[in-house]
């Protein structure tokens, strides 16, 4: 509502505010707690004097998005949301510069100082700080600020994988600061850290500050950097007086030579820091501490990548912020944990995907020890305008400002598989045909990428591809320095075997080409297990070939520069098919943070911490066959290890070229227990395992329920406990389908109206019949359907008789119940003659389906 007072030129205005104003001093005042909150546009809600006693009252960081984003409407929650604050100011703080420090707030944020409008900024994954001197009174005052994550086609990103959470989500700060002042740009420092010369012997760091005397008089300033080693010992210090006009700004540069620096590297994150200090007669008046690291790096084509002189491989893995329960609201702790898991597994790179992550990642990236990759979110498609740029240029301004001083940095991304909706997108036909739209593309990605460039020379530039050719055709593979692909085959479509194939091609074809394998992976479900993994049946099994198959083929690819695995945790993906709602299932650890069995395939490859794990180790309740030799694998870094079953041994095994070792073992009916063991030296490194086998056969006197995972080669826990049983063809004794064809939902339709997702993803059609082999007797029966395409593409009639019964007469899902909606019906069935449960399936337009089957015997 207030917007339409703003003056015309509102958004220059907006964006100059953003850019200039106070680096962080020590004098900064936490404002997370206690914000009054509210979702919906209100008016006046920027005054002072506004009631906002009914509202919620919330601390930040804080989305409003945190459940809804999971809700299987397919919408939540984007608009307009207010959040407002009051502060006591005093008077020696009213006589201080003052600025207000957001470290995140997505997307879009007006911010009002007692009514009085103080600036605006646009994009959600970057720190932004305003001015407020002169705003403010002693006594009460009143911050508000309008918060919006409507989807806005200036602001990059467009069309995204991953929930857009509305709210001021990262930390917040109010900070008062002296007239005489480190200035940064972009929300940033105001010092600048290069260490343009490293060696073993010796290094150069060069310091820029920027200061600002906003004083009315001139001022004799003192700028001092101390430098301390990794031990907080001072090691240097560099001085400079200097005389500063009223409202002069200038940027001075100290160098300094550091003799047998500690290199850092994620072996040995060895942290110098700096503190640096203005005073005035003595009388210091601000300070800031930035980290330093000595390292040098180089990527080439023929060789990969090479730190502080050797050969290193980069080890990676993606990383999405958001977590259950909290969406993107993290706290301090769970970036803590986040991080410090991926170090746990061995992984020593990050790629920030895709937009810039908290300050505290980039702290926590230096201290752990961990490379980085971070980009700014221009994903999909670009809006070909001038604005989109504008702000996806500023947004790589504030990313490359507020990380430069960050060791653990080495590579800025500046976009995403930006031709994957190259001719669908609703811009290129608004705006352009599609030569145009490409010719505007091209540019922008130049321009991009040599802003990234220019404004840090010492890091390395990168483009992430999907596997197109267009990239090539278009010339966009070639204009960043490290060209990366985001590889999925083996998960979507093809085979796993044919990543090497196409990166050897490529590397044939484009030998100057430094080659990074930007993304990998498939989904999972912990709830989902077979012992015949498939592609695209999301069984922990399958991932787990996926990766085992991955991690050989990269140790044959010497010219491959590194790699990233997509992705180290779960995320909201809205809209995204699957098995669980609105979730990209291809983390390597849940999305609540519980590991699942590749992060130790992982562990086991790349770290050097003793450990064995025993996989499979979610899939504890099973239904087979007692005779059956059942698939016991075991990851480790140990030379061997040796397995026990029930108390006796089964031998020693030495690990593969992936670290895994393969014991086939016949478990019996009720408990298994199962130890894994190895010796690294004297210390005894073990796992256990305890697997519940049940019979999957139909055993006519015990008989109570059967539950069938229809058209699925997994195994299916639900929340009750029951074990789903995969699909098979009809066995005498048991139970089976007669004819039709297991098909598995369109991976971009979400399945809705049901807890089981899993269970209606698999599917059977064009079945003739279902048979279940159980003795004379009143059962319940329960038929799952669930339609697979969409309305105006399907027409679809069946019937259903039940031992010649019709229990289901002409059924058409897509009008009676709607697409991609499950449908569950329960019926009563009587077994006489012991000819079991016959159901027949005739079609009388399109084909048949059923999803899940289910049997209870009336007692
Ligand atoms: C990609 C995208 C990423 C998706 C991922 C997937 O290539 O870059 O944002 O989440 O594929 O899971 O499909």
């Amino acid at each position: 509502m207030l917007n339409i007072f703003k003056p015309l030129g509102f958004l220059l205005y907006c964006f100059f505010i953003s850019a200039t104003v106070f680096a962080q001093t020590n004098n900064s005042i936490s404002l997370d707690k206690n914000w009054k909150f509210q979702y919906g546009g209100t008016d006046f809600a920027e005054t002072k004097d506004f009631n906002d006693q009914a509202w919620s009252t919330v601390n930040v960081p804080h989305t409003w998005n945190a459940k809804d984003v999971f809700d299987d409407d397919l919408t939540y929650a984007r608009g307009i949301a207010w959040y407002r604050k009051n502060i006591d100011i005093s008077n020696s703080q009213l006589n201080q510069k003052a600025s207000l420090y957001f470290d995140g707030v997505y997307q879009t944020a007006d911010v009002y100082v007692n009514g009085a409008f103080v600036g605006c900024h646009k994009g959600g994954y970057t720190a932004f700080t305003f001015d407020i001197t002169g705003f403010l009174n002693i006594g009460k005052n009143t911050i508000a600020v309008k918060v919006d994550n409507t989807q806005d086609s200036f602001i990059p990103p467009l069309s995204i994988g991953y929930a857009s959470y509305g709210g001021i989500y990262r930390p917040v700060k109010l900070i008062f600061a002296n007239e005489v002042n480190f200035y940064g740009l972009y929300a940033s420092s105001g010092i600048k850290i290069k260490t343009p010369q490293v060696n073993k012997q010796s290094a150069v760091v060069s310091i820029d500050a920027s200061i600002k005397n906003s004083a009315t008089q001139s001022k004799n300033i003192t700028l001092t950097h101390q430098i301390y080693n990794d031990k907080n010992e001072p090691i240097k210090s560099l001085t400079k007086d200097f005389t500063l006009q009223s409202n002069e700004t200038t940027t001075i540069s100290l160098n300094s030579d550091i003799q047998n620096p500690n290199l850092w590297s994620p072996e040995t994150p060895t942290l110098y820091h700096i503190k640096s200090n203005l005073k005035i007669d003595g009388k210091e008046v601000a300070s800031i501490t930035n980290p330093l690291g000595f390292k040098w790096f180089n990527f080439s084509a023929a060789t990969g990548f090479s730190l502080n002189g050797a050969k290193y491989i980069l080890k990676g893995t993606n990383r999405h912020q958001d977590m259950e329960g909290k969406g993107d609201a993290l706290s301090n702790q769970d970036h803590l944990r986040d991080i410090q898991m991926i170090k746990d597994m061995g992984a020593n790179f990050i790629r920030l995907a895709h937009y810039p992550q908290s300050p505290r990642v980039l702290a926590l990236a230096d201290s752990l020890g961990i490379l980085i990759w971070e980009e700014i979110p221009v994903v999909n498609y670009m809006n070909p305008v001038p604005e989109f740029l504008a702000n996806a240029e500023n947004m790589a301004k504030e990313m490359i400002n507020q990380g430069f001083n960050h060791p653990s940095i080495i590579i800025w991304g500046s976009m995403n598989e930006i031709l994957l909706w190259g001719k669908n997108a609703e811009r290129v036909t608004e705006h352009a045909n599609e030569k145009d739209y490409i010719k505007v593309l091209h540019q922008y990605a130049i321009s991009l990428d040599s802003l990234v460039k220019v404004t840090d020379p010492s890091r390395y530039s990168v483009i992430a591809m999907h596997q197109s050719k267009e990239y090539d055709e278009f010339k966009l593979s070639q204009i960043a320095q490290i060209s990366a692909y985001n590889i999925y085959a083996g998960w979507y479509g093809g085979k796993v075997t044919e990543l090497k194939g196409y990166l050897d091609e490529r590397h044939k074809q484009y030998p100057n080409q430094i080659l990074f394998v930007s993304e990998y992976g498939a989904g999972s479900d912990a709830r989902l297990n077979t012992s015949k993994p498939q592609r695209l049946d999301f069984s922990s099994q399958y991932t787990r070939y996926y990766h085992e198959e991955y991690l050989r083929q990269f140790k044959q690819m010497p010219y491959l520069s590194g790699t990233a695995v997509w992705n180290q945790f779960d995320f909201s993906q809205p809209n995204i098919g699957g098995t669980i709602i609105n979730t990209n299932q291809k983390g390597l650890v849940n999305f609540n943070r519980t590991p699942k069995d590749v992060y130790y395939l992982y562990q086991a490859n790349w770290s050097t911490k003793p450990m064995v794990h025993i996989a499979s180790s979610e899939w504890t309740q099973r239904a087979g066959n007692e005779n059956e030799k059942a698939e016991i694998t075991i990851y480790s870094n140990l030379k061997n290890v040796s397995l026990n079953l029930n108390g006796k041994k089964q031998g020693t095994k030495s690990l593969n070229d992936i670290k895994k070792a393969v014991y086939e073992l016949p478990l019996k009916y009720g408990e298994n227990f199962i130890e894994a063991f190895g010796y690294d030296g004297n210390n005894l490194i073990k796992d256990t395992l305890i697997i519940n086998l049940r019979s999957r056969e139909i055993d006519a006197k015990s008989f109570k329920s059967i539950a069938i995972n229809i058209g699925a080669n997994t195994q299916y826990l639900d929340k009750q406990g029951q074990i789903w049983l995969e699909d098979q063809a009809y066995k005498k004794g048991e139970f089976g389908y007669i004819g039709g064809n297991p098909i598995t939902m369109n991976l971009k339709k979400v399945i809705r109206g049901t807890s089981d997702v899993p269970l209606f993803y698999s599917s059977l059609e064009d079945l003739q019949g279902y048979k279940i082999d159980v003795s004379d007797g009143n059962y319940e029966l329960t038929l799952g359907f669930v339609e697979q395409e969409s309305t105006n593409e399907v027409d679809r009639v069946f019937s259903v008789k039940a031992n010649d019964k019709e229990i289901i007469n002409n059924l058409e899902l897509n009008k009676q119940i709607g697409e991609f909606k499950s449908y569950q019906k329960t019926f009563n069935v009587k077994v006489k003659n012991n000819e079991g449960i016959n159901l027949t399936f005739t079609a009388a337009k399109g084909k048949t389906i059923l999803s899940e089957l289910s049997v209870q015997k009336v007692i």
